[in-house]
């Protein structure tokens, strides 16, 4: 019989799944078929609180009739429009409310369809504004270990997490990274900004000493990292980071992908701390993750200056699908339901109740560290000898197994949940967290 190449076509075994462990995964899958609100159901009819707002990213809450409705009518109105040299009014819009959300005079947006290519984006974009204003010499790039910003080569080249490094050879040249802000003996049990860390953002000034503040476009962070296991900024960090930047006219980029929209009480992280960076990455809580868009917002003189050039194309970059119309449909809704809701002010009314809840887990078998900001969360445990990452593991699977849905990274356990969450499911989630570290030796 001719091969009809259909033989998997009912298998698990030809979806190559993203950052999953592939083989252990479709021997004993986990499937979600729908979600309402602050649950996801399971194949077998089980609800799983979502404690981790689907991936940092479903900040109202599942399901939510206003975005589902925007969307729909946008589908049957106009699927799709060319965003080079075309236009469509509800990308104008987007971009009109968010230049009235954004800190100081961030008030231009550049739209991709994932945080990686927002990451991407706005390094091309401090490459070319540099050179735009003539310091064509600064080419360097620099990160920070554990930092986290996606999976494209600009992304992955200034991300600071070796497992999602060693397979992809050199990446980019010329990128240096400070060091990461975390330290058990210091900073264990911290609640919220930890004390002891800020002398070393002056890491930058060394790195300013050995590459020449004149070879170095940007510095890019996360001002909460959240993929590696929410990394709180210690109490004064990133404002050095934003002097030594302004005292040698290297851009700041925070990637706000996950702090953005609420995620730490106010619409950006960067008006929470009050640092106004030159450039903002977002992602995820823009659209509610109903449908896929980044952006990178930038300041008005960096628009102003890609303006000042010749006649024609300022910026060679953009995507098929910037500021697809759905995205922009879902964006706009989800703006309206944040703001409706008044959702950023509850985030705020909630950090301390999940902050006090967070930490009565202190003390619990293998507990060595809780972190929490905004409403970010993580509970750090004990590595196994010889076996990182597996009591987390087990912890998480007994968490699937009675109710909740949380992250996974290392031997971390992660939380953000929607913003909708009421106290009594924060309760919850401490419950069901509580007990599956109880039960995992
Ligand atoms: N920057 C930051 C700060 C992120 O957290 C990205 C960029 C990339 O976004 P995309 O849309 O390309 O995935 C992210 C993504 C987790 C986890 O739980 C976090 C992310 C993605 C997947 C898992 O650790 N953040």
């Amino acid at each position: 019989m001719a091969d009809t190449g259909r033989a998997n076509v009912n298998t698990l075994e030809p979806f190559w799944m993203p950052f999953t462990n592939n083989r252990q995964f479709k021997s004993a899958p986990r499937m979600v078929v729908s979600a309402k609100g602050m649950h996801y159901t399971t194949d077998d009819g089980r609800k799983l609180l979502d404690g981790s707002a689907g991936m940092w990213c479903v900040n109202v809450g599942h399901g939510r009739a206003k975005i589902v409705e925007a969307v729909q009518r946008q589908v049957a109105e106009m699927d799709y429009a060319p965003p080079f040299q075309w236009g469509h009014p509800a990308a104008f819009e987007l971009s009109a409310r968010l230049a009235t959300l954004l800190p100081g005079d961030l008030d231009h947006v550049f739209y991709g369809n994932s945080g990686s290519e927002a990451v991407d984006t706005a390094l091309k974009i401090a490459l070319a504004y540099q050179r735009q204003r003539g310091q064509a010499a600064r080419t360097r790039l620099i990160g920070r270990e554990r930092g986290y910003h996606g999976v494209g080569l600009g992304g992955t080249a200034v991300g600071g997490i070796s497992n999602n490094r060693k397979q992809f050879g050199n990446l980019l040249a010329g990128i240096d990274h400070l060091p990461h802000t975390h330290n058990l003996s210091e900073m264990a049990f911290s609640r919220g900004q930890p004390k002891w860390g800020a002398h070393l953002a002056d890491d930058l000034g060394r790195l300013v000493a050995l590459h020449d503040a004149s070879t170095i476009a940007a510095v890019i962070v996360e001002p909460v990292a959240g993929s590696t296991g929410v990394l709180v900024p210690p109490e004064d960090y990133l404002e050095r980071i934003r002097e030594i930047c302004d005292c040698h006219g290297i851009l700041l980029i925070f990637d706000e992908v996950i702090t953005g929209f609420g995620r730490v009480g106010e619409t950006f992280a960067a008006e929470r701390f009050g640092i106004v960076p030159d450039m903002i990455t977002m992602a995820k809580g823009l659209t509610n993750a109903t449908v896929p868009m980044s952006a990178v917002a930038v300041r008005k003189e960096i628009y102003d200056a890609f303006m000042d050039s010749p006649a024609g194309v300022e910026l060679f970059h953009g995507y098929t699908y910037s500021a697809h119309p759905l995205a922009c449909a879902a964006g706009l809704a989800t703006l309206d339901v944040y703001a409706e809701e008044g959702l950023f002010a509850r985030a705020t009314e909630l950090a301390p109740k999940w902050e006090d809840a967070i930490h009565s887990l202190k003390g619990r078998s293998n507990v060595i560290d809780i972190r929490n900001f905004g409403l970010m969360g993580a509970v750090e445990l004990e590595s196994r000898n010889g076996a990182p990452g597996a009591r987390a593991m087990d912890v998480f699977m007994k968490c699937y197994e009675t109710g909740l849905m949380v992250r996974q990274i290392a031997d971390t356990i992660a939380m953000s949940p929607p913003l909708i969450i009421s106290e009594a499911q924060i309760g919850e989630i401490i419950d069901i967290l509580g007990a599956a570290i109880d039960a995992t030796d």
